[in-house]
């Protein structure tokens, strides 16, 4: 990867070479049933702002000092957008959130069908694995570390991580009437992934465990400051699209921190975990935690 200077050419830097790297990340020689694989690469290819592999790879980074340490760690970044796209593409099916567009694009079970998607899901689910066990053979990560993540990436994405936070929205999907409720979804539906790649990417990197915890501190702040600042997004792009809202407009809105708080006190609740995130982060004394740092202000202050 090149050297880049400010925020937005590393976002954009690293965005393209994850994207680059995932696309040899699928064995070309591997004999996949064509409409899988291109149902696979269809999602992986799709966009999307590469979020989850950047935090591994600054991560990575700023434990060490080295930008060495992001290439070690790129298997892992790919193979946490694969976990991010699976679940993503299992969010869109009819018996879930039943969206026909994600990022602009019809969602893949409207290309190739809810068979089709399910299986492409649970491929790029599965593959997330290989990955990592592959960069372990091949010498790029120790053999340790991919234990480590392995067990990681099982917990934070499985039942009492991401599936168990999606299920809970679900479980609850009429009845969320509390913060508290509101904040366990939050926490295990998209926290609990952002988490995941700053600690693969603080393994990867060699953190003490003292730094692998701050980084987890990070990741649920950062994440939490994500999933309100996405909520707040949501409604003031609803509002553009509803004209001046009033009380049953409110009603058709998901439960989300802007409907149970307020516009006004959510954005000051995403300044606040940007503030706590950055300094569980500071106590970490990492090489070079700046990257990290402008992302968590990037993030903050975004508008997509
Ligand atoms: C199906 C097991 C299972 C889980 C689904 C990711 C998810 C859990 C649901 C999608 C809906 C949603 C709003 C989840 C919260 C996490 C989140 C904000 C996802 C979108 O992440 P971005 O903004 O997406 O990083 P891009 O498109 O940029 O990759």
């Amino acid at each position: 990867m090149r050297e880049a200077t400010t925020i937005s050419e590393y976002i954009a830097s690293t965005a393209a070479a994850v994207e680059d790297a995932l696309q040899s990340a699928l064995p070309a020689g591997w004999d996949v049933p064509v409409k899988l694989r291109e149902a696979m690469m269809y999602s992986l290819n799709a966009g999307g702002k590469r979020l989850r592999p950047m935090l591994v790879l600054a991560a990575a980074e700023a434990v060490r000092g080295e930008r060495d340490a992001a290439d070690a760690a790129m298997p892992i970044a790919c193979a946490i957008e694969m976990v991010h796209t699976y679940s993503l593409v299992h969010d869109d099916l009819p018996a879930m959130d039943d969206d026909d567009f994600r990022r602009g694009k019809p969602t893949n079970h409207k290309v190739y069908g809810e068979a089709l998607a399910i299986l492409a899901g649970d491929a790029l689910l599965t593959h997330a694995f290989y990955c990592i066990a592959q960069a372990a053979k091949n010498g790029r990560i120790s053999a340790g570390t991919a234990l480590a993540v392995t067990e990681d990436l099982a917990r934070l994405a499985g039942a009492p991580g991401m599936v168990g936070g999606q299920a809970a929205d679900i479980l609850g999907e009429q009845g969320v009437t509390s913060l508290s409720e509101l904040e366990y979804i939050h926490l295990h539906k998209t926290s609990d992934l952002i988490a995941f790649s700053l600690q693969a990417g603080g393994r990867a990197g060699g953190a003490t465990d003292a730094q692998l915890e701050a980084l987890a501190r990070f990741g649920s702040n950062l994440g939490l400051a994500f999933q309100i600042q996405d909520d707040i997004l949501d409604l003031v792009g609803d509002e553009a699209k509803l004209g001046k809202k009033t009380n049953s407009d409110v009603e058709r809105l998901k439960v989300t921190y802007p409907y149970l708080i307020g516009l006004e006190a959510s954005r000051a609740e995403v300044g606040r975990l940007t503030g706590d995130a950055k300094k569980a982060l500071l106590s970490a004394r990492l090489a070079k935690p700046e990257r990290l740092l402008q992302i968590a202000d990037y993030l903050m202050g975004r508008d997509h």
